[in-house]
């Protein structure tokens, strides 16, 4: 794709943006830029980037494409929606709109491996790139994770491998995006306060599928009946995996062992009882990426030394320690109820369960249902508190209460906890009604944690 002298304008200035302008620049573009924040605030970022005013239209929304100076190419971050009036005026006047994955895709060289679902996803991708390292093979472990794949397309060479986490926004704006391998791991509804229905959510991950042909590969859980029948007519070459049945060919449980079934030949690859990863949302993650991994001939010991040998991901069921007998989990990574309910059911011991945060229209019926017999109380905070106190109520669970910020839900949580309680943060909601990732919630509750750590001698 050759963007010399073109003009582009870059829509977000932050993980995704900063890269992205390195790389337009590198190629000779004429970049313009807009963000909704001030220059103050991107003050650092537009120094280091030594960017000028002329490429500069920051702190507040561009109504229409002359605003920016009639660009040829409209390059947008994950989070901007598809619909401000920016993006639909510059779509209306006939200007190409992509998302930054799009130009990655465009950019690359190697091979692409792309990992999708509402939850596991990072995990699976995080596991994925384990498994492909220890065939020495030169990887990047990218997208949604948080390190946006433009960063690494223009280092990389025909032999490496892009193994990429993309999120439903980031599926929403791609055109010729073409995996070779193409997983789905689960489907239920998340980020419906952007894609408004669970139909348009799902539209935009069986996107990562469009493009592909009989020669590529199509990674879907057997066991979630939707994904089953929405990719029924896909024309890639289908590898099933199932944590439920045993399939005549994929990949699936097999008397407590990891098992590949292909052309008539059955390979015990791990006891799932080896892997290090907690609870059987997790099984289902190794068995994803062992499917991925198998559809790329990776060798079966690098699988097996890859899925033993992992310890899982910052912010996703990451045992912080104990303080006074009580285990505190961070699982801040936890941003919808499905991926709540999964962390539930992995913890075997009495929970305190801290919860709330940015309100994305989720339900949290289901998340309430499991609380008898394993949840003593439900400390909520942010934006959604009420909304869940007010579920949790009349489904009959009482044990609830609210506070103002997770601190004080956490010191609240700790001075009920009785010695083999866990103390889980699995928000089960998006942390930006009080931070901007949620690494940084993430990263407050382990200081927390920390601090009573430091209090009690522990
Ligand atoms: N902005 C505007 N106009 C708008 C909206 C936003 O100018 O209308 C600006 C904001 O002021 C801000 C910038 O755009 O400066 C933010 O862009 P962004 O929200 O795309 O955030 P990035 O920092 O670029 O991070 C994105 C992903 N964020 C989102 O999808 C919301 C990160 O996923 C991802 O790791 C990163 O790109 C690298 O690829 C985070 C996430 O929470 C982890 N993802 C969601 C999830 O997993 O559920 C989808």
């Amino acid at each position: 794709m050759d963007l010399k002298n073109k003009k582009v304008l870059v829509v977000g200035l932050a993980t995704t943006g900063i890269p992205l302008v390195t790389v337009l620049k590198k190629l000779g573009g004429k970049v313009v830029i807009t963000d909704t924040k001030s220059g103050k605030d991107l003050k650092e970022t537009t120094e280091r980037l030594n960017l000028n005013a002329d490429e500069l239209l920051l702190g507040y929304q561009l109504k229409n494409i002359e605003e920016a100076g009639n660009p040829e190419l409209v390059i947008v971050s994950p989070g901007v929606p598809m619909e401000i009036p920016l993006i639909l005026d510059a779509k209306n006047k006939g200007i190409e709109v992509i998302g930054e994955i799009e130009l990655a895709y465009r950019l690359m060289k190697g091979h692409l491996i792309a990992i999708t679902g509402t939850n596991g996803k990072t995990t699976t991708t995080a596991l994925t790139g384990e498994i492909f390292k220890n065939e020495k093979i030169r990887t990047h472990v990218v997208g949604n994770i948080g390190v946006p794949m433009i960063s690494k397309v223009l280092d990389a060479t025909e032999e490496d491998f892009f193994i990429t986490e993309v999120s439903s926004f980031q599926l929403e704006s791609v055109k010729s995006f073409k995996p070779e391998v193409a997983a789905i791991l689960n489907l239920t509804p998340d980020h419906l306060n952007r894609h408004k229905t669970m139909n348009n959510y799902t539209l935009c991950k069986m996107n990562i599928f469009t493009n592909q042909g009989a020669d590529n590969t199509a990674v879907i859980n057997y066991d979630d009946l939707l994904l089953r029948k929405l990719t029924l007519n896909l024309s890639s070459n289908k590898v099933y995996f199932s944590r439920l049945q045993q399939l005549d060919k994929g990949v699936f449980i097999k008397d407590g062992k990891i098992t590949i079934r292909s052309k008539g030949k059955e390979i015990e690859v791990i006891d799932k009882q080896q892997l290090k990863i907690l609870g059987e949302h997790n099984v289902e993650n190794a068995l994803a990426a062992t499917a991925i991994a198998w559809s790329m001939d990776i060798k079966v010991d690098s699988i097996r030394k890859g899925l033993i040998n992992f310890l899982g991901v910052e912010h996703r069921m990451e045992v912080c320690g104990k303080v006074k007998g009580v285990t505190f989990i961070n699982d801040s990574k936890g941003t919808n109820p499905d991926a709540s309910i999964k962390a539930v059911e992995a913890v075997k011991d009495p929970i305190i369960l801290l919860a709330g945060g940015m309100d994305k229209g989720s339900n949290f019926e289901e998340l309430i249902d499991l609380f008898p017999g394993r949840v003593k109380h439900l400390v909520l905070y942010g934006e959604t508190a009420s909304i869940i106190e007010k579920t949790a109520h009349q489904k009959g669970y009482l044990n609830t209460i609210v506070f103002n910020d997770l601190e004080a839900a956490a010191k609240f949580a700790f001075d009920k906890g009785e010695e083999g309680d866990v103390i889980l943060l699995s928000p089960a909601c998006a942390s930006w009604d009080m931070y901007s990732s949620y690494e940084k919630r993430g990263e407050h509750f382990k200081e927390i944690f920390e601090k009573l750590r430091v209090m009690f001698h522990d």
